[in-house]
């Protein structure tokens, strides 16, 4: 992606709807994928914030199909939302338009950008201060799929081919790691054979589907704890964001993902391993969580499983940021030069943790099933 000159940005600034006059805009957010904004308007005294957004199309290759589907996904949680006497305005993102009409615009540079209205009193963790966030969030997720469980699935865009498709994301790495384009396999052995192990294990969950023993349902995809916002005032889970993966799916990937993510004891790209461990008080929060909530609509294979989507989507991950270290950080946002690496690494202490408390992760999904 072409870097984004102030120029874009301010002419981007003027191509949305937005109310008021303008005050001023910043960076924002930790997301890996896109580049975000936060807009600021004067408006009658007050001030409003919008979330300004340039879709990354190196990985969304068809933003109109993206933005179709985020459009019918907001608009329909909208109104059933509204229809249970929720806040429509806080519990669901909601798109402003572009001057001309469309959902979005876009730029001389051929970038394409939308934008939202700023859910004001929240907060986006980047980890679960303490065990209730990320209670919370599970339960924030679980309504999610609840609501979703009756859209229409048929209409939803695949935005990334084969997401979620665990062995293809084994076999993406094994080329990258047959390439080795820039000689970073010999720096990462271990990381490569722990990955080469679990190939046969990484086919678990997509086995099944294709069995036909676990349902496809409407999932987010990506759930990870920075995108769910949390109410600042009350701390109850308030809104699923960053809605550009909401492809039929399974549920076992929205609740692994949120696990990888948020039942760490550390940042998702800790270099010290020493401070990363899988909390398995975390783990049960989010399980009660999210089986108070979506528990009534799962089959009992889905339950059985919870641990396997834990692992599966850890695994995947590691997997995916590991393929992006040998190919040089083309894909995840990075920082600094093994920061791909170190995130790999968190994700395979995770695995290693689990497989050593599997029993004891049984038990906990037991207890609230
Ligand atoms: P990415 O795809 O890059 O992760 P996100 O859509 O997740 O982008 O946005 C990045 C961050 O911006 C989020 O983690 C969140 O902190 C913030 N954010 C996005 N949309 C909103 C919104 N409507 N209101 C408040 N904060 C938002
Ligand atoms: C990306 O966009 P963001 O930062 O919320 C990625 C997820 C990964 C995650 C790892 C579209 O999420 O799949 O799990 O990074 N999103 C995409 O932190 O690839
Ligand atoms: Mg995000």
């Amino acid at each position: 992606m072409k870097p984004i000159t102030d120029q874009i940005r301010n002419e981007m600034v003027r191509r949305f709807r937005f109310e008021g006059q303008f005050i001023g805009t910043a960076p924002y957010g930790e997301g890996h994928i896109n580049d975000t904004f936060a807009v600021g308007f004067r408006r009658e005294g007050r001030t409003r914030r919008y979330i300004l957004q340039r879709i990354n199309t190196n990985v969304f290759r068809d933003p109109a199909s993206l933005m179709e589907n985020v459009a019918g996904v907001t608009e329909f949680l909208r109104r059933k939302i509204k229809a249970t006497g929720g806040d429509p305005e806080r519990e669901t993102l909601n798109l402003v338009p572009a001057k001309d009409g469309a959902s979005f615009a876009r730029d001389a540079d051929g970038g394409c950008w939308r934008a939202y209205r700023f859910i004001e009193g929240t907060l986006t963790l980047q980890q679960p201060r303490n065990a209730d966030d990320f209670y919370e969030s599970a339960r924030a997720l679980g309504k999610f799929q609840l609501l979703l469980a009756d859209y229409p699935a048929g209409t939803l865009h695949e935005t990334i081919p084969r997401f979620h498709d665990t062995p293809n994301r084994m076999r993406q790495f094994r080329r990258a790691l047959q390439d080795d384009i820039l000689r970073r396999a010999d720096g990462a052995r271990e990381e490569i054979g722990f990955a080469l192990e679990r190939e046969a294990y990484a086919g678990l969950l997509t086995g099944l589907l294709k069995q036909k023993k676990l349902p496809l349902r409407v999932t987010h995809n990506d759930t990870k704890l920075n995108n769910i916002l949390l109410d600042k005032a009350t701390g109850k889970g308030l809104c699923l964001i960053d809605l550009d993966t909401v492809m039929p799916g399974l549920s076992l990937y929205d609740f692994g993902d949120s696990i990888r993510f948020g039942a760490s004891t550390a940042a998702e790209d800790e270099p010290d391993l020493s401070k990363v461990h899988f909390d398995p008080g975390l783990f049960e929060a989010f399980t009660k969580g999210y089986l108070e909530t979506a528990g009534s609509v799962l089959t009992q294979e889905e339950i059985d499983l919870l641990p396997d989507g834990a692992k599966t989507m850890t695994l995947e991950c590691g997997i995916r940021f590991l393929t992006d270290y040998l190919s040089g950080d083309v894909y995840f946002k990075t920082e600094r030069e093994r920061q791909n690496l170190d995130r790999c690494r968190t994700q395979f202490r995770l695995i290693a943790e689990m497989e050593e408390q599997w029993d004891d992760m049984k038990r906990i999904v037991g207890r609230y099933r």
